[in-house]
């Protein structure tokens, strides 16, 4: 056992606005088509969820995260890029983010590191783990909006922190496991109940 602590922190929804940039430039490529506000969105993808509106709306959804300049142009979430700077410089502590790239990767894994790199700085670009399973990176808190994070490793090493979203705030409180309702919440508390 190692007495740093290592935190997995996830990209979308956490840190990056990615609910907020679909729903503003889905209305603005498609006006005339319905839509789902914020506060009405269930389950954590957005692409099901627009397809039980009208079939075709699922492809149209998908076609906005698929777009260039879809992940360079989201707006951070409030608190969370200072929160993790102020962990990242935290004694005995190591932060990483974790996040999963779509399969259309003709711009989507190069956003995310000029994201990280806009928001974070160069250096940052160290702290980078993009994989489609996060059951195999170790590590002792994943703070991830995903409900069910699963894998091919059936006990990952860390504890999933649940971290507040639209599509998720109704599952709350959730017996499976702890939550984070904003970065302006506890994360210090959390990430020093880890360290007993
Ligand atoms: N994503 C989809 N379809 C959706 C919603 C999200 O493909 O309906 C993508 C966006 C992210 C990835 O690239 O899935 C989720 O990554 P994590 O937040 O789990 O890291």
């Amino acid at each position: 056992t190692s007495k740093r602590l290592r935190v997995l922190v996830d990209m979308d929804g956490v840190l990056a606005d990615f609910e907020g940039g679909f729903l503003k430039k889905y209305r603005a490529k498609y006006p005339n088509e319905p839509y789902i506000n914020l506060e009405d969105r269930r389950g954590f993808w957005v692409s099901t969820q627009y397809g039980q509106l009208r079939s075709d709306l699922c492809a149209k959804a998908i076609s906005i995260w698929e777009s260039k300049n879809f992940f360079l142009e989201l707006d951070p979430i409030p608190g969370g890029v200072e929160a993790v700077k102020e962990m990242s410089k935290m004694e005995n502590t190591d932060v990483f983010i974790c996040t999963s790239p779509i399969k259309h990767y003709s711009h989507c894994p190069y956003e995310k590191y000029a994201w990280i790199e806009k928001h974070f700085g160069h250096e940052f670009l160290e702290q980078i783990i993009l994989t489609r399973d996060k059951t195999v990176v170790s590590g002792d808190i994943l703070i991830d909006d995903k409900p069910d994070i699963l894998g091919v490793e059936p006990k990952p090493s860390w504890e999933h922190v649940l971290f507040l979203a639209c599509h998720n705030k109704h599952l709350l409180p959730s017996a499976g496991h702890r939550s984070l309702l904003s970065w302006h919440h506890d994360w210090r508390g959390l990430l020093e109940s880890k360290r007993q």
